[in-house]
């Protein structure tokens, strides 16, 4: 099925992807136009995120799309999986949010660091939509420094029993289960994964109020009161706070592309609106004002597909570093942000309306610019890679 949107592609980026990546980027940009666009506005005003759409996205393959066929998955390349990313953030950030926690921070550390029972037990589950997941790791007092987490996990006789709180947990109150980060001593060493069933006693999650961003993303308050689970709900192969900052990893790699899909619907709407939009006699985008936004977003937004392309190259080649990974997080929502600003601006009075996106794109990307790493701490991790020296604390 062709997709009615062509996509912004100044540098004939399309020629540098295969036959099946095309193939999937087009699939997923028709479904987001068919299916996500119409309901989009009304679940950001209402403030929930569009349920409605899981069965749909499962069916095109999309959680967990880069993990392997035998467990369900679709087994894609990590080109095809940034695109994906790409094309859902075209529609809305919260519901790239819903697919990057299931797949990169809920089914990716149970096959990363998962028994080969519970990546039986969970992967295909997760990949047909039937249990959506949610990953736990900060807490109200410790944000960007997860390696200060209080939550703990004690060993008992026949398992373990877990206490803490946990923080901006998206589709906390949805989720069926929970990967939760906790000490099982004193020390960030001892932080391993636990895999705990949302219905498990002495768990409950509480949906945070007064959102004015990410509004289509349910965003949750964990509390864990003595709840036992079993031996096995550890996550054998997890072990010290690099286990966590692993998912981190994956889960930012999809965002630097999903920020390329919000910057592209913003810089589309406002090249249409540049050209249909008459003041002072002409099209304002026939003014060199607007023509410098014009320029300065199609600039940015090229620059970015440059770099997530190559990025992915080099992860599926196995050499991509996790600073690298923070150098485009970093770079591409920023731009995104300045970019969704700018075509707000363009737009006038219109520009703050649900029916157009830029706004909508503009204070979704605020959440992004702030989870998964700041921007301030992926400042900082490019400042120690380039001078070896740590300015975290
Ligand atoms: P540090 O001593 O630097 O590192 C501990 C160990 O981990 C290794 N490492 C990494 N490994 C993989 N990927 C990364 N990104 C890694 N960063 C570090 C490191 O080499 C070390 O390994 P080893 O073998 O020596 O033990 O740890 P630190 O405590 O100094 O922390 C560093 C810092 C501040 C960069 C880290 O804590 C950090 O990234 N903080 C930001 C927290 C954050 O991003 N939280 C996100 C929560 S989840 C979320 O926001 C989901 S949003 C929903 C959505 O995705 O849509
Ligand atoms: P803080 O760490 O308190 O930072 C406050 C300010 O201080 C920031 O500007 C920061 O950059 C700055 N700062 C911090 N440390 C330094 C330093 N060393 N030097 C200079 N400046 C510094 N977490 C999950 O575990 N799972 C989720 O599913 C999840 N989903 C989220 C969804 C949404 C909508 C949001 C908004 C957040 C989500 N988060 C999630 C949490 C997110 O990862 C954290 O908000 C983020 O890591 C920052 O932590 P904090 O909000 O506590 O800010």
């Amino acid at each position: 099925m062709a997709p009615k949107y062509q996509g912004v592609d100044f540098y004939d980026i399309d020629g540098l992807l295969n036959e099946e990546e095309r193939a999937v980027r087009d699939t997923v940009r028709a479904w987001v136009d068919d299916h996500l666009m119409p309901v989009i506005g009304e679940a950001y005003i209402a403030g929930k995120f569009p349920k409605q759409l899981v069965p749909g996205m499962a069916e095109l393959g999309l959680f967990g799309a880069n993990l392997p066929e035998e467990y369900g998955c679709a087994g894609l390349n990590n080109v095809a999986y940034g695109l994906i990313m790409q094309e859902l953030e075209r529609g809305d950030s919260g519901v790239r949010s819903f697919a990057s926690v299931q797949g990169a921070l809920v089914m990716y550390p149970i096959y990363a660091f998962g028994s080969e029972e519970q990546k039986k037990k969970w992967l295909p589950q997760m990949a047909s939509g039937k249990v959506i997941g949610c990953f736990g790791l900060t807490e109200p007092d410790y944000g960007s420094n997860p390696a200060g987490m209080i939550t703990v996990a004690k060993e008992t006789k026949d398992g373990w029993v877990l206490n803490g709180a946990k923080m901006w947990i998206t589709n906390g109150s949805t989720a069926q289960v929970a990967v939760v980060w906790a000490k099982t001593a004193k020390d960030a060493d001892s932080i391993r994964g636990f895999v705990v069933p949302t219905d498990a006693k002495g768990f409950s999650a509480k949906d945070q109020k007064g959102k004015l961003s990410l509004r289509a993303s349910d965003t949750s308050e964990l509390v864990l009161q003595d709840v036992h689970v079993p031996k096995d709900a550890v996550l054998p192969a997890s072990g010290g706070l690099k286990s966590p900052l692993m998912c981190l990893t994956a889960a930012r790699y999809g965002i630097a592309w999903g920020a390329v899909g919000a910057a592209m619907a913003c810089y589309d709407e406002a090249v249409s609106y540049a050209k249909t939009r008459v003041m002072f006699g002409k099209p304002i985008g026939g003014f060199q004002l607007q023509q410098l936004r014009l320029a300065e977003m199609l600039s940015e937004i090229t620059k970015a597909q440059l770099l997530c392309l190559q990025l992915g190259r080099l992860k599926d080649a196995g050499k991509s570093t996790p600073q690298q990974v923070s150098l485009a997080k970093r770079n591409n929502v920023s731009m995104a942000t300045d970019i969704a600003r700018e075509a707000r601006r363009l737009l006038g009075a219109n520009g703050i309306l649900v029916e157009y996106q830029s706004m909508r794109h503009l204070a979704n990307l605020e959440s992004v610019y702030t989870y998964e790493g700041t921007h301030d701490i992926h400042t900082l991790i490019l400042g120690q890679e380039i001078t070896g020296l740590s300015a975290f604390n």
